[in-house]
């Protein structure tokens, strides 16, 4: 619809007051935009990257706002293009009053305002940013913990996107030497030999695994673990919850069924997100409101990456039927942990044994235990700072995956018996091309244009 050659403008600070607000254009050519707002001469007065005190001015020549203007001339700007920064006071009004003007002043060159995450777009169309770069933008803006920050700003760095770029090479690197070997099929044996082709891709699958395994990692940073609290009604699961939160989240009383509806509540531990979950308590019921509730509790069971099973200490009644309810409808291989609550009535100590464990939600006691056995269950040491991920997006994961799959093809292809020439070694080379490709994807050398439009509308407008 848009093109990306038009020059854009929009505002990039968050909508709101205040201190500074910052008005944003970037283009090939910015002189009737430049000349419009800061006057006469404007290229004399603002040097490359310096912050220069200016008046903001309407079409008249009557200031509008003053503030610093900075010109960042094309290709060593964000985009790439030419950008012009204007920061001026950070009220509502004063920032569309600039925006306007500069759209006025910049109607001759067509400048329109910029759609979300349009300049960071056109830093990766323009080459300044590779696509996980790009993305590692947005995920920086979004992070909901310092671990996640400190890991998208890495990603920013470009250390995943090196990551992939070494294994695309060593694929490539391989795949010469095999098509090498195709060419001189009398060699065959004594080459492959010499290249160590099993010896490569090997060593090239073991640094996809750790890719891998870092990037899961980091997806559950990005995203945070669903954990889903359950059981039967008055065991306590607003009560952990409310324990695990700090705060009164959810209504807790001695009433049996108190929660009807589902309560999700952001938790950091170790900086790690957790999206803990309360359900309505499992009970058969003829109540039509707490059966929807219960319904729900089993759509959320469907969704959760861990689930945490309550059973009161001091009524330690069989829990079976809530216990096969829940694990028909939870997904393959979603860990359960089943926490004893209220050992403050019964006199228990707090413990922690493998996936079991008991606490008080009313004293705290077994908290850290708790908290501890869920980062376990993510995958998570204590000491992980985030310093270690990649902050990966589903998207990275599938490549990943996929790359994984060609490259285990790639190596049965060298297994096998192969008793018709090389052709095995044909097959050999095209799964390593694929599994190339599908990494591609990943840093954005071969992109489609609809994945670029849904990548960059999730970013904020004025990035
Ligand atoms: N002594 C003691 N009481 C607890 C503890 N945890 C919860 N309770 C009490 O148990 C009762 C039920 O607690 P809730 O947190 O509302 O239980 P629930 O599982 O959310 O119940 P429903 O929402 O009805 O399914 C309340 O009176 C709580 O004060 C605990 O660790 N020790
Ligand atoms: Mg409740």
């Amino acid at each position: 619809m848009f093109s990306d050659s038009d020059p854009i403008a929009a505002i990039a600070t968050a909508p709101g007051r205040g201190g500074i607000g910052i008005v944003r254009v970037s283009g090939a050519d910015l002189a009737p935009v430049l000349e419009g707002v800061l006057g006469p001469a404007p290229a004399q007065r603002l040097q490359p990257r310096r912050a220069t005190f200016a008046r903001f001015l309407d079409a008249t020549g009557r200031p509008i706002d003053e503030g610093l203007a900075l010109l960042f001339p094309a290709p060593h700007s964000y985009t790439g293009e030419i950008v012009l920064e204007l920061q001026g006071h950070g009220g509502p009004v004063v920032l569309q009053l600039l925006l306007a003007r500069c759209l006025e002043a910049g109607r001759p060159i067509g400048l329109r305002i910029a759609t979300p995450g349009e300049f960071t777009r056109r830093a990766f169309l323009n080459d300044r940013l590779d696509l996980a770069q790009a993305e590692a933008v947005a995920d920086l803006i979004d992070a909901s913990t310092e671990a996640a920050a400190r890991s998208a700003s890495r990603s920013l760095t470009g250390e995943f996107s090196r990551r992939i770029t070494a294994l695309v090479e060593a694929l490539l690197e391989l795949r010469t030497l095999v098509e090498a070997t195709l060419d001189f099929p009398e060699e065959e044996i004594d080459f492959l030999q010499a290249a160590d082709a099993r010896g490569r891709l090997a060593a090239i699958r073991q640094q996809l695994d750790d890719v891998m395994a870092r990037s899961r990692q980091g997806a559950v940073l990005r995203d945070g673990l669903n954990v889903v609290l359950v059981g039967a009604p008055n065991v306590g699961k607003s009560s952990l919850l409310n324990a695990l939160a700090g705060e009164e989240v959810a209504i807790v009383t001695p009433v049996a069924g108190t929660t009807r509806d589902r309560i999700v509540q952001p938790v950091a531990v170790h900086g790690i997100l957790l999206n803990v979950i309360d359900t309505a308590g499992l009970r058969p019921t003829e109540d039509p409101v707490e059966r929807l509730g219960i319904e729900r509790t089993l759509a959320e069971v469907a969704r959760a990456d861990v689930i945490l099973h309550l059973v009161d200490a001091a009524a330690p009644a069989a829990d079976a039927e809530v216990l096969a309810q829940v694990t028909r409808h939870a997904g393959r291989g979603v860990p359960l942990l089943t926490v004893t609550n209220k050992i403050d009535l019964i006199g228990l100590a707090p413990r922690r044994e493998g996936d079991r464990v008991w606490l008080s939600a009313k004293t705290g006691a077994g908290l850290d235990g708790l908290r501890e056995a869920l980062l376990e269950v993510a995958g998570w040491s204590a000491s992980t700072t985030g310093e270690d991920v990649f902050l990966a997006r589903e998207r990275h994961l599938q490549a990943l995956a996929r790359a994984q799959e060609h490259l285990s093809a790639a190596a049965a292809q060298l297994d096998a018996e192969h008793g018709y020439g090389n052709a095995y070694l044909e097959l050999f080379a095209e799964e390593l091309r694929l599994a190339g490709q599908r990494l591609g994807e990943i840093t954005g050398e071969v992109t489609a244009d609809d994945l670029l439009g849904r990548i960059f509308s999730r970013f904020c407008i004025g990035k």
